[in-house]
């Protein structure tokens, strides 16, 4: 019989790689929807899958409602991707973050504690639990320092899973992914904004970008290479948490003059600080301004991860170089845009 699988978070960027994969391997995908059953939702449409997925009404808000749904789809696996996802507006909705991404994913644990069936679960851990960061390159076993609401909430996530699962030994995994980006990212996470960006600037639909922390470096792996990390956790005979990541780190700068290069376009800076500017070296236009208003708070200055344990226990590995995950999103978007 086909193995069952729910996905909290379906609409993002992994819960469409993530049932794409599922679907691939021959599960019967639920899909926990909390907006209208009857919308088609762009990534999975985008993936030509929509129709292969059963949906389900899931607000992480409310317990009666993941406890029902559980109860009545009975799945094997339970992928929890469902998050107030930006770091940027967890500053701007703390309460919220806390609600929806720290006290939902304990609903979830709690609702399979209560109906006491074998199911595995999965929660989508993340690099900016390590935040400030206590040693690099960060492993499973690097103590973390939390930078935003969004961290701590991810942060009360994670030890609930590790508590019940000590508790009450059930089947969790954490998965401590790093950034991981694709052309399904949505357009207010750095990587996507750059990409649409030079798209539109090549297009003559746009002149500059404007952007925060220029010098803030990132480990970005490919998104559907992570959502392959996260079934072969689920897959293992014990449970248990896995940095991904590709153990390399570039700065926003890096993944700016990559993308202006895809188009043909050579980036030079000038100025310090606030004052600084992309300069498009053969026109002479001015492509890229910092924008304070893209500062947070507390910032994550630098992450890169040691995927060593998912490398020996999974089997896994990153294959699309930096280069490659750039082009893939810049591509994209200059055909979205065509
Ligand atoms: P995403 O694109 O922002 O997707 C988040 C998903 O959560 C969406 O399907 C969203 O549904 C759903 N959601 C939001 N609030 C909800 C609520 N109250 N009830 C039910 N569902 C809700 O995120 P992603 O990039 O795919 O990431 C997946 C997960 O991994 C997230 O938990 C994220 O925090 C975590 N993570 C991501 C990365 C990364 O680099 N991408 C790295 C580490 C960890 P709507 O469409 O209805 O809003
Ligand atoms: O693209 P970002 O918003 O991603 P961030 O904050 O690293 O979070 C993402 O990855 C995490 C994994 O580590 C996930 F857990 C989380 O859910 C999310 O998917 O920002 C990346 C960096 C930051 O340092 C930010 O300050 O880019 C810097 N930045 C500079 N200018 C900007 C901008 N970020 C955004 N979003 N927009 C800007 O204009």
């Amino acid at each position: 019989m086909a193995k069952k699988a729910l996905i909290i978070g379906i609409t993002g960027q992994d819960g469409a790689y993530l049932s794409r994969l599922l679907l691939e391997k021959g599960y019967e995908v639920y899909g926990a929807l909390r907006k209208r059953l009857d919308s088609s939702p762009h990534n999975l449409a985008t993936l030509g899958i929509a129709d292969s997925i059963k949906f389900v009404p899931v607000e992480l808000l409310e317990f009666t409602n993941i406890l029902y749904v559980i109860k009545k789809s009975m799945p094997d696996e339970i992928y929890n991707l469902g998050a107030q996802s930006s770091v940027a507006l967890s500053f701007e909705q703390p309460l919220f973050t806390a609600d929806v991404t720290g006290m939902g994913s304990l609903r979830v644990i709690e609702a399979i504690r209560v109906l006491d069936k074998p199911v595995k679960f999965y929660q989508a851990s993340t690099s900016e639990m390590f935040g400030k960061v206590r040693e690099t390159p960060q492993t499973e076993l690097t103590p973390f320092y939390p930078r935003s609401p969004y961290a701590a909430s991810k942060l009360f996530g994670y030890w609930m899973a590790v508590n019940f699962r000590e508790a009450y030994k059930m089947f969790i995994c954490s998965g401590l992914l790093f950034n991981h980006e694709s052309p399904l990212r949505e357009l207010d996470f750095v990587t996507r904004k750059i990409t649409y960006s030079v798209a539109r600037i090549k297009h003559g639909l746009q002149d500059h970008i404007d952007l925060g922390n220029l010098e803030a470096r990132r480990d970005w792996g490919y998104a559907p290479e992570y959502a392959e990390a996260m079934w072969l956790m689920m897959q293992q005979s014990e449970p248990d948490d896995y940095v991904v990541a590709t153990g390399e780190t570039h700065s926003i700068k890096e993944f700016v003059e990559t993308a202006f290069s895809i188009v043909g376009i050579e980036i030079g800076w000038e100025g310090r600080g606030i004052q600084e500017k992309g300069i498009d070296k053969a026109s002479g236009k001015v492509v890229v301004k910092v924008n304070p208003d893209f500062f947070r708070p507390t910032e994550v200055d630098v992450v890169r991860g040691d995927y060593s344990k998912a490398r020996e226990k999974l089997g896994w590995s990153p294959r699309t170089s930096f280069r490659d995950i750039v082009r893939i999103m810049v591509e994209h978007d200059m055909k979205l845009l065509d």
